[in-house]
């Protein structure tokens, strides 16, 4: 064999080694298997939502659940409300609760009358009931489900676990308004739909005004979006619709209100209040 034959050899083994793939143990997972719990949020004024959340762990808290989810959620943790055992309070969910540490994290249960709060529900299997203890202390294992509920109208509305984790249906989302200049940016999230023939659509309107007419809202890896520009300034109400022919986990319409520029309310105080101490001022630098 000449040398060039022999180095070409060489060569041509090395490379073989490099390529060939490590062996693998036989009865080896090839991944991580995960978990999943779900969630049912339901809001004021009746909207729900519904998530499903996958973990790695053997269990998760409810806590630990929702902070997982995409939703917006100010907690107080244990230290700041110096309890023990109690884990965090809900303070908020998307646009429902206190904006806690500016305000308690039960700003709508103090001096009597009605008391508004996140009330925290378990289901059981058959139906949902009150929880006797803190998210933070629950544990969630495959299959379970949490309900989360603002105001005093419970239980939550009941979803099938089946439709929970069905990837085929859309779970809606919180849409969220946006407003910069004289447009307005609205962006829906969603779940689910791994087949892809979900839609949303949009319509707008002034404040108790007339509906315009809908469109269709791009569609981004998990939400919708659009922009509606060019809005005269004023009060404007949003509404997305979400569709899927597979179904729905949680409320197909969603109404937002949104402010475009300076709301008239502000229009009209502002140069009555400011008027006096702006001419002062400017007779001042005479
Ligand atoms: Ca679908």
């Amino acid at each position: 064999m000449s040398h060039s034959r022999l180095l070409g050899l060489i060569v041509a083994l090395v490379l073989a080694t490099i390529v060939m793939p490590a062996p693998v143990a036989v009865g080896e997972p090839s991944q991580v298997s995960l978990h999943q719990a779900g969630l049912v949020v339901q809001f004021s004024g009746g909207n729900f939502l519904t998530r499903c959340i996958e973990f790695q762990e053997d269990e998760i808290s409810g806590t630990e659940m929702l902070s997982r989810s995409d939703l917006r959620v100010i907690l107080e943790s244990a230290e700041g409300m110096g309890a023990t055992g109690v884990g965090a309070a809900i303070c908020k969910i998307e646009g429902d609760g206190c904006d806690y540490p500016d305000e308690p994290c039960f700003c709508q249960c103090r001096g009597g009358g009605q008391c508004f709060y996140w009330a925290y529900y378990l289901w059981n299997g058959d139906g949902w009931r009150g929880s006797g203890t803190g998210s933070g202390n629950r544990k969630l294992g495959d299959g379970d489900i949490d309900g989360w509920l603002w105001g005093s109208t419970g239980p939550p509305p009941i979803v099938s676990w089946d439709d929970i984790h069905d990837q085929a249906r859309t779970s809606v989302g919180y849409p969220r308004v946006e407003a910069a200049g004289d447009s307005l940016t609205i962006t829906a999230p969603f779940q689910g739909d791994e087949n892809g023939n979900g839609t949303a659509s949009l319509r707008v309107r002034p404040m108790a005004g007339i509906w315009e007419e809908p469109t269709d809202m791009a569609r981004e890896t998990n939400s919708y979006i659009a922009q509606v520009s060019q809005l005269p300034d004023g009060r404007y109400e949003t509404e997305v619709t979400y569709n899927d022919p597979d179904g729905l986990n949680g409320t197909a319409s969603w109404i937002q209100e949104a402010v475009v520029g300076t709301p008239m309310i502000y229009m009209l105080f502002i140069p009555i209040h400011f008027a006096p101490f702006d001419l002062e001022l400017r007779g001042n630098a005479r």
